[in-house]
């Protein structure tokens, strides 16, 4: 069995190989943070979802997570409602994303929301009309499972089709079918279809989706040091104004590159042993290099009530930043605790099980965006 290898931040970013994309991603994040700030916003980097510690180069197994993203995606609506903050969401690839969470697959799949009104006026799915064209001519019971790449081809109807929304778009070939919201869901899928595109038009979000640990750490660097770095048409940094909130759940252990199989792990040599270094924690360098007195918030997972305030508030101290949120995993849907220098405070909702309950993050982005007043208005930004 080899050493374990206690990495610092520089040591982990010589060894670990970057994202292929990450130096294009960035510019497109320069270009993002430029604009927002020029048109007076702040700008919050929010972080979400679990990051994966694979065990091969050919990646086949890999350690995960719990995190679905809920805390992350959630956050961003309420930065994003509050019209004074731009969001760049790093998020693990298909955890839950702003807007669309709302209908996500497995608690409220949208095909459930929707029927097809045929031009006979039938409802598919109902009787006659579903009826009518079962099976299809070949003997399939369905058209071919939709992509890009090979549309579907269904039976001829009447109809109107839209114009292609993009030059690039091709035109619709679809024939004789409009998609009917059922009546319970139309008012709040209406409104927050709008909230979506309110968003997409003022270009408020920008998205990146990591997968592994070490991918989400490049990014962690390299955004904090665009934000840090990028200036306002009166050549002001973003400073102060930038937020980082950072809830991803992020693995403590990795394989280092070096030490990883290059194939599939092979079995038949009895047990498996995996021994793995400790990711290098980098919220002090973030602090002291990379953010340029942005407001930083991390977050402090735990299962054992008793530990939680004593590892958040050593969190806190150990690396200088603005707020530790403590959460305990059972009760983190309506309870967190901010530890912050001068004390403790809860932030509590009513237990509730339904979808239409108030969320948590409403109240502890509000009180955030009265923090962050707060630590921009003394650093006189
Ligand atoms: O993603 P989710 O909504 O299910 O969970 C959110 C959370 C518990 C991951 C987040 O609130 C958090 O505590 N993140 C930091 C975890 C940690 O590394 O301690």
């Amino acid at each position: 069995m080899s050493t374990p290898t206690q990495f610092s931040a520089e040591d982990f970013f010589a060894q670990q190989p970057p994202p292929k994309d990450l130096d294009k991603r960035l510019e497109a994040v320069q270009r993002f943070v430029e604009r927002n700030v020029n048109e007076g916003r702040r700008v919050v980097l929010i972080t979400s979802g679990g990051t994966t510690v694979p065990l091969e180069h050919n990646v086949v197994r890999f350690l995960d997570n719990f995190s679905a993203g809920t805390r992350g995606a959630a956050s961003a609506e309420h930065f994003l409602r509050s019209g004074r903050y731009a969001v760049i969401f790093l998020h693990r690839q298909h955890s839950l994303q702003p807007f669309s969470r709302h209908y996500s697959h497995s608690t409220n799949p949208f095909l459930d929301l929707l029927d097809v009104v045929e031009a006979d006026g039938g409802v598919s799915g109902k009787g006659k009309a579903a009826a009518e064209h079962l099976p299809l001519p070949d003997g399939h019971l369905f058209p071919p499972i939709p992509s890009m790449q090979s549309p579907p081809s269904y039976p001829p109807l009447a109809y109107t089709p839209l114009p292609p929304l993009h030059a690039d778009e091709p035109p619709n070939t679809d024939h004789g079918l409009t998609i009917q919201i059922r009546p319970p869901h139309l008012a709040p899928m209406l409104s927050l279809l709008r909230s979506y595109k309110v968003v997409k038009s003022l270009g408020i979000l920008h998205s990146i989706p990591y997968t592994t640990v070490s991918e989400y750490l490049w990014y962690l660097r390299g955004i904090s040091r665009v934000m840090g770095q990028t200036k306002d048409r009166q050549g002001q940094a973003l400073g102060r104004r930038g937020m980082y909130y950072l809830a991803a759940a992020v693995s403590d252990f990795f394989i280092p590159y070096t030490k990883m199989s290059e194939h599939k792990i092979q079995s038949g040599k009895g047990s498996l042993v995996i021994e793995m270094d400790q990711v290098p924690k980098v919220l002090k360098t973030m602090v002291d290099e990379w953010s340029n007195e942005g407001f930083i918030v991390s977050f402090k997972l735990e299962t054992d009530p008793s530990i939680l305030i004593p590892k958040a508030r050593t969190a806190l101290e150990r690396y200088g930043h603005q707020i530790v949120i403590g959460n305990l995993l059972d009760t983190r849907k309506h309870e967190v605790v901010f530890v912050q220098k001068q004390g403790e405070e809860w932030l509590r909702i009513p237990h509730h099980d339904g979808p239409d309950g108030k969320e948590i993050e409403e109240d502890i982005i509000a009180r955030l965006m009265e923090l962050h007043e707060a630590w921009t208005s003394k650093g006189g930004v």
